[in-house]
């Protein structure tokens, strides 16, 4: 990839890069956005620094790259943006978005394309890293027949365990998303297959007896936490990690309780996984 408006600086040899020379408190100029979107289909993941972003010029940001997403289960902190999911947690905090390996609302029949995290105030004595992996290199480096088993596969991926009570809500008598996804999708940007299941949503794969599937999806979960897929990535206030849900996953570590850690995270939305 060559750029003229930016500079590119990969943060491990498969995933990950850090974005230098663009100023996301401003809209993008044609040719600096589609370097960012070459880049992030490049890297699956791309950090940004010292960044001002108000929540309306988050949300633009978002938009140049698709429709924005509102979450399907969580209430919203800002009132005057519905498509801001808040990302906190502090002493009071019993848990926190995304604490296990996962693609995010991977229950949607049209899961996120990307989500766009910033954060503003981060754990004064270190920790809060998110690691991400590569899911192209997940697949790719299965053995032939394990591919060929996958492929075609299909599994179910279901938001009532996640969400149910979830966020101090009633929400007697609301459902949430379930939906079946293949195993191995295609991106549809760079036609490359990619590994589709994840801890937190999949909970089995179709056609299997139940002991064929928790195994099999276990193998693979392991798998794909396999530390040369993955990149971690240490934030500062005024950061921005910009990932692709379609071939990456991520895994918020809390290691920081009960420091704050806040931002904003706005979810550009995407299509049926094929
Ligand atoms: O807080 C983070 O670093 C990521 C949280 C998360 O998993 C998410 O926004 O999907």
């Amino acid at each position: 990839m060559s750029y003229q408006t930016i500079e590119v600086r990969n943060a491990t040899p498969s995933i990950g890069a850090e974005i230098f020379g663009a100023d996301l408190s401003k809209p993008l100029g044609n040719q600096q956005f589609q370097e960012v979107h070459d880049a992030l289909m490049d890297r699956l993941v791309i950090f940004f620094r010292d960044q001002n972003l108000s929540p309306e010029r988050h949300k633009e940001f978002g938009l140049r790259f698709g429709k924005l997403h509102v979450h399907p289960a969580a209430l919203t902190e800002l009132p005057d943006h519905p498509e801001i999911f808040v990302i906190k947690a502090d002493e009071k905090s019993k848990r926190i978005a995304g604490e296990e390996w996962h693609s995010d609302v991977s229950c949607d029949a049209e899961p996120p394309m990307g989500s766009i995290l910033y954060l503003t105030s981060v754990p004064p004595d270190g920790g809060g890293d998110t690691m991400f992996a590569n899911m192209y290199l997940a697949y790719e480096s299965l053995s032939e027949p394990i591919k060929r088993m996958l492929d075609g596969m299909t599994a179910i991926h279901d938001g009532e365990h996640v969400y149910r009570g979830r966020y101090d809500v009633d929400d007697a008598g609301k459902t949430y998303p379930r939906s079946e996804h293949p195993v191995v999708r295609t991106h549809p940007v760079t036609k490359k297959k990619c590994l589709f299941v994840n801890r937190v949503f999949t909970t089995r794969i179709v056609g299997l007896k139940r002991n064929e599937s928790t195994a099999i999806l276990e193998m693979l979960y392991r798998h794909i936490e396999t530390p040369e897929f993955c990149v971690r990535f240490r934030w500062q206030p005024k950061s921005i990690a910009f990932w692709d849900n379609r071939c990456a996953q991520h895994h918020a570590l809390w290691d920081y309780y009960p420091n704050k850690r806040y931002g904003h995270r706005v979810t550009v939305c995407g299509d049926k996984p094929y």
